[in-house]
């Protein structure tokens, strides 16, 4: 229900999703948020409650000789505790689905990071990677909507972290190791992709986007390569 209230919502500040698990991603989000918050407030009631006591007007002298008891401390661990555990049991199944092999037949997309561009290798209308008709594009991640796409993410050179925020997917990318993730796009149009790790000077400017075509307009894509489908002019085929 929270992640479908989340869902729902479309703002910068939050962006609606746009992949199969962006749902449960939005779920467990909100209920950190919810018991983040539920202990801020009782943090601050206690420092104004003791505050107000302090100043004398809660009747004088009442803090005088106050103790912490063992039992106060002991029942505040446990309930960090529980709520540590609440979080845990709701996102593990969720990390999980996350990092797991994507189910069904995924197209594989090669990612590759530098300083500062994503290079970013399709497979062509054979469907898979490395063979001919293969499609390189900088800065442009292509997917048909509704297939679940296998990512393998690498880097030529430092840490960077490749962040589909309306899939709600960010995984770290390091050199020396190739990292997979998946995702099952579910929404059409023309997403943000962006480096959510500091990697050099021109960090900023590792910024791209995630286009997800209906059927039609990815084997136009397809049959065309990357530069000749309007609007997609940042394309670079190699
Ligand atoms: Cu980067």
């Amino acid at each position: 229900m929270a992640g479908g209230l989340l869902g729902s919502m479309d703002s910068g500040w939050w962006p609606r999703g746009s992949s199969s698990f962006a749902a449960e991603v939005d779920g467990l989000f909100f209920l950190i948020a919810v018991i983040v918050g539920a202990w801020l407030l009782l943090c601050q009631a206690a420092l104004f409650f003791f505050l107000w006591q302090a100043s004398g007007r809660g009747g004088p002298g009442r803090l005088r000789g106050l103790q912490i008891e063992t039992w106060s401390i002991v029942t505040l661990a446990v309930a960090v505790l529980a709520c540590d555990l609440v979080v845990e049991a709701y996102g593990h199944p969720i990390w999980k689905l996350i990092v797991s092999a994507p189910r069904g037949n995924a197209l594989v997309v090669q990612v590759q990071a530098r300083q500062f561009v994503w290079e970013i290798r399709h497979p062509g209308a054979d469907g898979r990677l490395a063979t001919e008709d293969d499609i390189e594009v900088q800065n442009e991640l292509h997917v048909p909507v509704g297939v679940p796409i296998e990512l393998h993410l690498r880097s030529k050179d430092v840490i960077h972290s490749f962040f589909l925020p309306t899939v709600r997917l960010k995984q770290d990318v390091l050199p020396g190791v190739e990292i997979r993730r998946w995702f099952l796009p579910t929404r059409v149009g023309r997403f943000p992709l962006a480096c959510a790790e500091l990697c050099g000077f021109a960090h900023y400017r590792m910024g791209g986007a995630l286009i997800v075509h209906d059927p039609e307009s990815y084997q136009r894509w397809l049959a065309a390569g990357a530069t000749a489908i309007g609007g997609l002019e940042q394309g670079v085929r190699r």
